[in-house]
């Protein structure tokens, strides 16, 4: 990892319908009316349009964590590993040095929970389990934009290809992927990509990881909002203002490691 920080945006996305697993797990351990957040991790905020789900590690392990309390005194909650908690813990986002959850669950138990998209062009999106996630990495949740992320559209056709193996409804990704942005390949770069690059799984690691350099790049670069508030707009202008306004929506926040 050497000693460079990563400037994360951890996007605030609310439960709006758990699992039955999840409420089991949960049982009366929140209150009632708790507001509870899953918050990936992303280096894209300006993808933000594209959520079609959102990804956990179904073996990996999670907690619920207490934030300090909304704007209209409402209690908030956060979702993600512990090692997560422990580091927002010493950021000024959850307690200072507080970070005991007050339930642990697996990613499995969360599967199938319906969650809102904040800024996406749909609304309400479903947590999906995603195999290659790493739980020493951001929060352990990913926001899944699959015309952007190499990694998210491999996962995604995994996903539609075996529902009955992953133990998921297949309309929970009956969603069409829209381009966002344009770089000088295509308008769907990570689809574009794996089909270049002839990516068969999420665990064909180093192509997807030579999709992911490319994907960054030409985005990043040479890309062009097609979507949303900055349409036409280069991605390196969109990106410090649209992270601007999901933060100042109190739909995001910043968060290093
Ligand atoms: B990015 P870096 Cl559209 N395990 O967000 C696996 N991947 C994780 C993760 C974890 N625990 N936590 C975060 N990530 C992903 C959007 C996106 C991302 C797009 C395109 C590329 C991209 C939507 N998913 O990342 O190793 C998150 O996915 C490629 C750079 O810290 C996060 O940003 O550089 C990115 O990896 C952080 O990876």
């Amino acid at each position: 990892e050497g000693i460079t920080v990563q400037e994360y945006s951890a996007i605030k996305m609310k439960a709006l319908q758990w699992s039955d697993k999840a409420k089991a797990v949960i049982g009366d351990s929140l209150p009632a009316d708790a507001d509870v957040f899953f918050i990936p991790a992303t280096l894209r905020p300006e993808t933000m349009y594209g959520q079609i789900c959102c990804f956990v590690g179904p073996t990996v392990a999670y907690g619920i964590y207490k934030a300090p309390t909304g704007k209209d005194g409402k209690d908030e909650y956060f979702f993600c590993t512990e090692r997560a908690a422990r580091n927002m813990a010493f950021q000024k986002i959850l307690p200072w040095g507080k970070f005991e959850s007050v339930v642990q669950l697996l990613g499995a138990d969360v599967v199938g929970t319906l969650v809102n998209a904040p800024m996406s062009v749909y609304e309400k999106v479903y947590i999906l389990p995603m195999q290659s996630l790493k739980p020493t990495k951001g929060t352990g949740v990913v926001a899944c934009v699959p015309s952007d992320s190499p990694d998210d559209y491999a996962t995604l056709l995994e996903l539609q290809r075996k529902p009955a193996y992953y133990n998921i409804d297949p309309k929970w990704l009956d969603k069409e992927i829209l381009p966002i942005i344009q770089t000088p390949s295509s308008n769907l770069i990570a689809k574009f990509l794996v089909e270049q690059l002839k990516i068969n799984s999420p665990k064909d690691a180093k192509l997807l990881e030579q999709a992911k350099e490319q994907a960054y790049k030409e985005g990043f670069y040479q890309g062009t909002m097609l979507f949303g508030e900055f349409k036409g707009t280069p991605v390196q202008d969109a990106k410090p203002l649209i992270r601007k306004q999901l933060v100042d929506a109190n739909l995001a926040f910043n968060y290093a490691e």
